[in-house]
């Protein structure tokens, strides 16, 4: 029998399935999952080519529709997030595309956290409208405001949280009591928490995603998405979308993620224990003017934060007292966090969402987001906690 199944057991750790679950049974038993790069895979008959497409044999056909390599990423994915299965895709983005172009027809209402990540938000205002589609976006730290914005057309609800870049918290539990209650599918962006922090399908959640680029990879090298649905209709569904749409994700790429995704525990313990020092220094800072992280009490949904998280993570928001003008000034003269997009990466990074992630959100909705011109997007990373904090304090002098 293939060790790795054994440890498929539901009662082994969190930090024991990231290093023993999934896996691949292969002939020369080799402790990690090989890359299987290639495009497609021969059938030993015409009988067989002819079953296996049919469905009525496992066998692997042609890599856009499935490979082992990318189905032992899947496979393990599905286990942390206790999901049906996985379905592996390019990118976080291609991620959220499938889930519109999968679950949506034309005339159906989407309503969504307004500050999630901004390209997951304009293609759906502003390319997915010449099919009809329609959306509202709203503050869902406000529960009441769903159940507001329903309308007979509605059929997702889509909740990102904690959300980029505003760290507001959305209360999953609440979310899908209304979702049930107005047959709505409950999709759930989980990139920031990653399944070591959060587990939304176990929330109520009907389908959960990540952008595999930030913390389940870790190592800022690649760029992946998954899907991971609750129920086998949703998976074949999405499933099916994907390999039309033809955004698979490439062996090679689920090998680094498989390979960064064993160290996913002990990188986000670091990060989010780094992360609440640098946000009780920035608290305490005399430059600061406000912050928020999900691990400080001051945090509005501090609370929320604790019941559904398992950690507080290693995003932080702030903004200074000099607004724009003194936050460009401490993204020029940090050193050693990076001046770049992304997070959930070994390396700390440092931006200013109003004008790089989500510059293309319009003024109006980026003030009713609370995407602040002041803001400031921290993502921590695993290098020493002194150091980050005495980057910050340097920058924050000059
Ligand atoms: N969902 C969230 C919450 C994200 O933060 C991102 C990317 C995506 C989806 C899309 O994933 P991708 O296609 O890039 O793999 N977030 C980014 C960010 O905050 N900075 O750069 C990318």
């Amino acid at each position: 029998m293939l060790k790795h199944n054994i440890m498929k057991n539901e009662e082994s750790g969190f930090n024991t399935k990231l290093i023993h679950s999934g896996g691949i049974d292969d002939q020369f038993h080799s402790a990690t999952v090989p890359i299987y790069q290639t495009s497609t895979f021969s059938f030993d008959s015409a009988d067989e080519g002819a079953r296996c497409f049919a469905g009525e044999s496992e066998g692997y056909i042609y890599t856009r529709i499935g490979n082992p390599t990318i189905n032992a990423l899947e496979k393990q994915l599905a286990i942390l997030e206790n999901g049906y299965g996985g379905v592996a895709v390019s990118s976080g983005m291609a991620a959220a595309t499938t889930i519109y172009l999968g679950l949506m027809s034309q005339g159906d209402h989407i309503i969504s956290t307004d500050a999630i990540y901004g390209p997951a938000r304009g293609v759906m205002e502003k390319q997915f409208t010449r099919f009809g589609f329609q959306s509202t976006y709203i503050n869902t730290t406000d529960v009441t405001q769903i159940e507001k914005a329903i309308k007979p057309n509605s059929k997702i609800l889509y909740i990102e949280t904690p959300a980029n870049p505003t760290m507001d918290i959305t209360d999953l539990v609440a979310c899908a009591e209304i979702a049930k209650k107005h047959k709505l599918l409950l999709v759930v962006d989980n990139t920031f928490c990653s399944p070591y922090l959060q587990n939304p399908l176990d929330l109520g959640a009907d389908i959960v995603f990540h952008s595999m680029t930030k913390f389940i990879n870790g190592h800022a090298d690649i760029v992946a998405g998954i899907i991971i649905p609750r129920e086998k209709a949703m998976y074949d569904k999405l499933r099916n979308m994907m390999i039309n749409l033809g955004c698979n994700m490439d062996p090679h790429q689920a090998y680094l993620v498989l390979r960064g995704l064993k160290t996913l525990g002990i990188r986000i313990d670091r990060a989010q224990q780094s992360a609440l020092e640098v946000a009780k220094f920035l608290e305490s800072h005399p430059k600061v003017a406000w912050i928020k992280y999900p691990g400080l009490k001051s945090h509005p949904q501090f609370e929320l934060a604790n019941q559904q998280m398992k950690g507080s993570g290693s995003m932080i928001s702030f903004g200074l007292k000099g607004g724009y003008v003194a936050s460009k000034k401490l993204l020029d003269n940090v050193k050693l966090a990076l001046l770049a997009v992304s997070l959930g990466g070994v390396e700390t990074l440092i931006q200013h969402p109003a004008s790089m992630t989500h510059s293309k959100v319009s003024a109006e909705d980026k003030q009713k987001a609370g995407i602040t011109d002041d803001l400031i997007r921290l993502a921590i990373g695993i290098e020493d906690v002194k150091d980050i904090i005495a980057d910050l304090d340097k920058a924050l002098s000059l």
